[in-house]
């Protein structure tokens, strides 16, 4: 077998964003795109000459041709053995799980999340650090200031892999390990949850429906709930990923898992329900007319921690990123333990897990996880809360009333203007930043503006720094709105508005969020004059 030193030149581009490398498919299958960014990660992270490594994606489409090309770049670049999941699946969990179970030199995750797939789609590359979590800032701007000044890249001369069953297979003097995908990661989740107790729970009639959405997380979920947990067949709907998600947008959220929310608020609602995401590293919770934001998920996971085996010995601290609502601070000071506020990305989370000084962290789009793997982890948050409704044997919607009671609920919404115009929004945002001096004390719609800030944040772990990562605005009236435009799109620009107001434990716990909201998203709307700037007169997507 012929290794190939192809020549090439800097494609314009490759700078990884909040999660990776997220572009249109087309964009990707243009020749040379991926091997360029490919050949960019192995020479950044010193060359791949008799390391191992993790690969894996989301079956999105072109995710089968993508790991071929990537399992002969790596052949080429002197790789001992790659780790891959069958079928070319590993949920982005499950890849976090098996590099670091395995102990290889990182690995490599194809998926663009959430994003729809398919030839019109979106696809995505990431790669994560031996010790399982994104790449931080300082790797990827190294794998993007390599992919700027790249001329060649090499590639083996070979016949495809049948990555259709589990075994151990050779190309050229590269080891090719095909993996159970599900395995490693469902071995650890028996470490860290009360197995019985979730099983006795589905043995006493327990319902529940999880909606795999066509994507990664189906196989898993059949595994874990219906054959080893008991949960009656048919739970897990949606169960086998295509390559374009069925045409469908799984992003877990109420817009986009719509007809499971639909069923939840129903009279046919089961006891419990949830979704995850493209690459199984999001969930959404629902109970019988329930549901759970994100940012409450995570307090309510920190709050009742201690009933899951894996964390009976309590937690060291809890990390939210910045624009996830304040619950889960409450619950850290009650059980004294520090908790820290990190920027969006989940990357940011790794100095502080691998440091020991966070055990839970959370954020509002739908990501919940812990020191178990560094990465987010859908069906972690849908075991964990099943791990609580076994062991506490009350509904979600009795567990989230008496939180609320205790701590306090923040009302919480994100409205997404999605697919905007790039250099609107971003003047939108530069604006913002000029006018923060002069906002404390001014009125904004009913409200008036305590204090606003950009968002900085210096990682108490490692020292780096990250500027410019959100504005910020408090108002007066315990509200709180932040602005940021998003890392992961493909299409123009998405403005996130994020919108919180805390109302204390003897007050109205029970309104509808967008009502209670009103007022603090018509005060945001003005302040940044995101009808005028965007052309916009209402958000796309309300979570
Ligand atoms: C990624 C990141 C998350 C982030 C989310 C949204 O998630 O891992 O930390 O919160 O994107 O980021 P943005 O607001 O910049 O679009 P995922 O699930 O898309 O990999």
């Amino acid at each position: 077998m012929n290794v190939r030193t192809v020549p090439t030149t800097p494609i314009e581009g490759q700078r990884p964003g909040t999660s990776g490398l997220r572009k249109k498919t087309a964009v990707f299958m243009e020749p040379g795109y991926l091997e360029n960014f490919v050949q960019s990660v192995f020479d950044a992270v010193g060359g791949l000459d008799g390391k191992s490594l993790t690969v894996g994606g989301d079956g999105r489409y072109f995710n089968k041709r993508a790991i071929q090309t990537i399992l002969a770049m790596a052949a080429a670049n002197g790789a001992a053995r790659v780790l891959v999941g069958r079928d070319g699946l590993l949920s982005t969990p499950a890849a976090s799980a098996v590099i670091r179970a395995r102990r290889t030199e990182g690995g490599l995750i194809l998926s663009a999340s959430h994003n729809p797939a398919g030839k019109t789609g979106d696809f995505g590359i990431k790669y994560n650090i031996p010790a399982g979590g994104p790449a931080p800032e300082s790797v990827t701007e190294a794998i993007y200031r390599r992919s700027m000044e790249i001329d060649e890249y090499r590639i083996l001369d070979c016949e495809d892999v049948d990555l259709s069953t589990v075994a151990t297979l050779r190309m050229g003097g590269m080891a090719v390990e095909i993996l159970d995908p599900v395995a490693i990661h469902a071995g650890l989740m028996r470490t860290l949850f009360d197995f019985d107790a979730i099983r006795a729970l589905f043995a006493s009639g327990f319902s529940m429906r999880f909606d795999a959405m066509h994507a990664v997380t189906g196989p898993y979920a059949r595994a874990i709930l219906e054959d080893e947990l008991g949960a009656s067949p048919g739970t897990v709907v949606n169960g086998e990923p295509l390559p374009d998600f069925g045409g469908g947008h799984p992003d877990p959220n109420p817009v986009h898992a719509r007809g499971l929310v639909d069923l939840m608020m129903s009279p046919e609602a089961p006891d419990f329900a949830a979704a995850s995401d493209g690459d199984g590293d999001r969930n959404m919770i629902l109970g019988r007319g329930t549901y759970v934001a994100p940012s409450d998920s995570l307090a309510v996971l920190a709050a009742n921690a201690v009933l899951a085996p894996g964390y009976a010995g309590g937690l060291a601290g809890i990390a939210r990123s910045m624009p996830t609502s304040r619950a889960a601070d409450r619950v850290a000071r009650k059980l004294g333990i520090d908790a820290f506020e990190t920027p969006t990305g989940w990357k940011f989370f790794g100095t502080l897990l691998d440091a020991g000084l966070a055990t839970l962290c959370g954020e509002e789009s739908a990501g919940t996880g812990s020191n178990h793997v560094r990465e987010k982890d859908g069906l972690w948050a849908v075991l964990f809360w099943l791990n609580i409704l076994a062991r506490r044997r009350d509904g979600v919607k009795e567990i989230l009333a008496a939180h609320w009671a205790e701590y306090g609920r923040d009302y919480y919404t994100r409205h997404d203007y999605e697919s905007v115009d790039k250099d609107a929004a971003e003047a939108l945002m530069a604006d913002l930043r000029r006018r923060i001096p002069e906002l404390p004390g001014r009125p904004a719609g009913a409200l008036t503006i305590a204090a606003a800030d950009d968002f900085s944040y210096r990682d108490p772990v490692d020292g780096s720094t990250a500027d410019a990562q959100g504005v910020r605005m408090v108002f007066e009236e315990n509200a709180r709105a932040v602005f940021r435009l998003s890392g992961t799109g493909t299409d123009g620009a998405t403005l996130r508005v994020y919108l919180e107001r805390y109302e204390e434990g003897s007050g109205e716990l029970a309104l509808d969020p967008q009502e209670v909201l009103a007022g603090v998203a018509a005060a945001a709307t003005e302040i940044a004059g995101i009808h005028a700037r965007l052309g916009r007169d209402r958000p796309d997507v309300r979570t």
